[in-house]
């Protein structure tokens, strides 16, 4: 049995020294070559930062040290954040020993609350989860300890010590800030006899009587946890934290990249979608009415919400674990009957199309109709929910690369006349 400080400070040095030796080994092999495309094109697919938390693979899907996640998705949000961190599951002493230290951590100091009243009452949720992360670097060990002169071999500890500070209070932010939006009375405590997704569903205030729309906020938390290092939200929080910037500014950071539509708000459009079919349609449709429905959407130049995947080659594994969830809890739900009827025709039809490199439906496709099934119908609160999951891998990464010492990020600009240069002579920049 070891607590996650414990296990850590046990695999530090092993992983500093692997490390080291890589770098001396094979330091000026070639990874990847970058072409003009990719420079001007967000990077994309260039392999030009370590993450070790979580991979995607285009015929797997998400794989979590070394774990596929079609395996994990019977795991807590807390297992899966010890796995992140640590590249094993936690025995159940070990589990407990962590629920324990973040029900020490759970209260939400009042100037937090404070803060997030004085916002207008139509603030987007997650300006508001971003702001109240903020808020809270003024408790930042890290800070702290960086100002007292902390040794940078330390500095892991005071991430650790920050992360779960975070963690500890994300459920009691984001399930106030839900109260907030929708008038529900002042935000409510933490239970610590309770799960953290457990806890997250009852602090929302939703009607439970089954215990399922619990499983479903555990699911998604697990779900949702980590997607490797390079997208928006994940790769932000890392440059931020490699400023030696406190978790909370990292985390912060991150938060308003996931914000943003091309990336965490995608659900709510997958969820619009779903719902205008079933209002068009005065509920389920017939296959050959969707099909009809699909085709004249492409035909228009829309893409089809839910479906395609930048780096997936296959039905996204998430998707499926939801769906496995959907036909236990909700199968005769009229939205989540019209999400699999999606499933059992899009496909085919984007095969047809042929322009979609991915024809299968990604998580999105699924996560509202499932969310909305239960009650929580405020699209604009679903990208904080995902927040709160993927707060688990941006911290597991953020106390992984302050363990390592991962250098301040400062990737190289090139100006467009300089491109014009190199491609010119074909030259390269010096
Ligand atoms: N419906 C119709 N056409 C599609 C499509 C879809 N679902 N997905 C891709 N295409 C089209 C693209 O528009 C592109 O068309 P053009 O060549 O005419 O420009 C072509 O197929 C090639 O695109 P791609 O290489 O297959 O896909 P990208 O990597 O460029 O984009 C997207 C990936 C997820 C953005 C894309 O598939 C899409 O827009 N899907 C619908 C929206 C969606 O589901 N978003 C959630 C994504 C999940 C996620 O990562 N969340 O964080």
């Amino acid at each position: 049995m070891r607590t996650l400080k414990e296990e850590l400070n046990e695999q530090i040095p092993r992983l500093r020294a692997e490390l080291h030796d890589l770098v001396q080994r094979g330091g000026s092999t070639i990874v990847s070559e970058v072409t003009l495309s990719q420079v001007v094109g967000g990077m994309r697919g260039v392999a030009g930062l370590v993450c070790d938390t979580s991979t995607v693979e285009p015929d797997k899907g998400l794989i979590v040290r070394n774990i596929p996640i079609s395996k994990l998705s019977a795991r807590k949000p807390e297992e899966m954040f010890y796995l992140l961190c640590t590249g094993r599951l936690p025995v159940a002493r070990e589990l407990s020993a962590l629920e324990e230290e973040l029900h020490r951590r759970s209260a939400v100091p009042a100037y937090v609350w404070d803060t997030l009243s004085a916002m207008p009452a139509d603030s987007h949720p997650m300006t508001l989860f971003s702001m109240a992360i903020l808020a809270l670097e003024r408790e930042s060990v890290f800070h702290r300890r960086y100002e007292e002169g902390m040794h940078k071999e330390e500095y892991w500890e005071a991430a650790l010590e920050d992360s779960l500070a975070i963690l500890a209070k994300l459920p009691t932010i984001a399930s106030g800030i839900y109260r907030i939006h929708t008038g529900k009375p002042a935000p409510v405590s933490s239970d610590t006899t309770l799960d953290w997704g457990a806890d997250y569903a009852r602090m929302l205030g939703l009607a439970d009587s089954t215990g399922e729309f619990a499983n479903l906020l555990r699911l998604y938390l697990t779900l949702h946890c980590d997607h490797e290092g390079g997208n928006v939200s994940a790769f932000t929080c890392h440059t931020v934290g490699s400023a030696l910037s406190s978790p909370m500014l990292a985390v912060s950071a991150g938060m308003n990249g996931l914000a943003g539509p091309l990336h965490g708000l995608a659900n709510q459009e997958c969820l619009h979608f779903v719902l205008e079919i079933k209002e068009k349609f005065a509920g389920v449709p017939s296959p050959q009415q969707l099909s009809d429905f699909i085709w004249a959407r492409l035909k228009d130049g829309a893409v089809i919400p839910g479906y395609g995947h930048a780096v997936l080659r296959v039905t996204d594994p998430r998707f499926v674990a939801f769906h496995a969830f959907g036909e236990r809890a909700c199968a005769e739900d009229e939205t989540f009957r019209i999400v699999d009827r999606l499933y059992a025709v899009t496909p085919g039809i984007l095969q047809q199309h042929g322009h979609a490199k991915d024809p299968w439906p990604n998580v999105d496709a699924i996560s509202g109709s499932l969310l909305y099934h239960f009650g929580l119908k405020q699209f604009d609160y679903y990208t904080v929910l995902f927040g709160v999951s993927r707060a688990l891998g941006m911290c597991a990464q953020l106390i992984l690369n302050r363990a390592l010492g991962t250098p301040i990020v400062r990737p190289r600009s090139v100006t467009t006349e300089q491109l014009k240069g190199i491609v010119g002579s074909e030259r390269r920049v010096a």
